[in-house]
């Protein structure tokens, strides 16, 4: 049912005006350890247009893409599945180490340094943008400059 409603949201997306307001800047993602099924991907996105939500994020490397978001249990820090993350009109939204992510989940391959993937990000309003993301070290906390 939440694929069909998402289904329905992209078929009203005008391509032409497809995520022409948003800028995404700073993307990569880390490698991955031999042992690791999973990986985190990050970026900044800035909103030149109206109030839109990112629900979505689409890539081939992995069998399933989710947003994620850190969250407080006790004292420990961990990860939960969030059905989109706002980007509201103006502003500029950081996907970082230690907050929202895009986890890619059950990897085909690892993830190399150096490599570069290729990641959907999918607006509720401003459709489908593509971004080419960088594969940097294991524990990398930022994009490089
Ligand atoms: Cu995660």
């Amino acid at each position: 049912m939440k694929n069909l409603m998402l289904a329905a949201v992209l078929a009203l997306v005008p391509v032409a005006v497809a995520a022409a307001d948003m800028e995404i800047s700073g993307g990569f993602l880390r490698a991955s350890p031999k042992v690791a099924n999973a990986g985190a991907g990050f970026l900044t996105i800035k909103n030149n247009g109206p109030d839109d939500t990112l629900v979505a994020a689409e890539a081939d490397i992995s069998r399933t893409v989710e947003l994620h978001t850190h969250i407080m249990e006790g004292d420990v820090m961990r990860m939960r599945q969030v059905p989109s993350i706002a980007v509201p009109a103006g502003a500029t939204v950081a996907l970082k180490p230690g907050g929202d992510h895009v986890m890619f989940i059950k990897l085909k391959k690892p993830l190399v340094e150096g490599d570069t993937v290729r990641v959907a990000l999918v607006f509720a309003k401003s459709g489908k943008k593509l971004v080419e993301m960088p594969v940097l070290g294991v524990g990398a906390m930022a994009p490089k400059p």
